[in-house]
């Protein structure tokens, strides 16, 4: 019973509906995020023109790590150790989770008590999808036909557009600070990129 800020990725879209029906174009208003308080309801349209494979979710941190328990901690970057040992002593097989976000709970897939959902589950083409709860995945694709909700399976990304890592043997040097500064100048040549100019929510 709380409100959830649902958010998409890829593509802005228009709150068309509440509760009361479909306002007037003219008061429908842009968005990426839309707070839906309890009980309530929101219409939203866009034209999903943007390929991909795009994050839609509670935008809640613990409603899409956890089967959204309000008092439970993130601890990403904590580490746990510690107090795995301490709380291990008084629950036997206690396990720390979460300090690396929270690909290993939806690689673990362990058994659940009753009457529980999987904090997170499901795999994605780049490994475990580290979110659950409230968090699906829109598929953009060229050509579905309308009405067809079949699995398009996962998007193939263009040749190129996928970061991955880098083996240092093969990399280039990285230009460093000190490279490009003249000993006897204090001036430093800085290239700085104005966010904006676009204005597409596609990161
Ligand atoms: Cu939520």
């Amino acid at each position: 019973m709380t409100n959830h800020p649902i958010h998409i990725h890829g593509h802005e879209f228009t709150v068309t509906g509440t509760d009361g029906g479909f306002v007037p174009p003219g008061a429908a208003w842009p968005e990426v995020t839309v707070d839906i308080a309890v009980g309530q309801m929101r219409a939203i349209e866009f034209v999903a023109d943007e390929l991909g494979d795009w994050a839609m979710h509670c935008h809640k941190s613990h409603h899409t790590m956890n089967a959204m328990g309000h008092s439970v901690k993130t601890y990403i970057g904590v580490d746990l150790k510690s107090m795995q040992k301490k709380v291990g002593k008084i629950a036997p097989g206690y396990m720390a989770m979460g300090e690396r976000g929270m690909a290993d709970m939806g690689a673990m897939e362990m058994p659940l008590p009753d009457n529980t959902l999987p904090m997170m589950t499901g795999y994605a083409q780049f490994g475990p999808v580290e979110m659950g709860g409230m968090f699906s995945v829109l598929k953009v694709r060229e050509g579905l036909a309308s009405g067809d909700y079949k699995d398009p399976g996962w998007y193939k990304h263009p040749q190129g557009t996928v970061a991955h890592l880098v083996d240092e043997r093969d990399a280039a040097a990285a230009p460093r600070a000190k490279d490009t500064l003249d000993p006897q100048s204090t001036k430093v040549d800085v290239h700085a990129v104005k966010p904006g100019g676009s204005h597409r929510h596609n990161n």
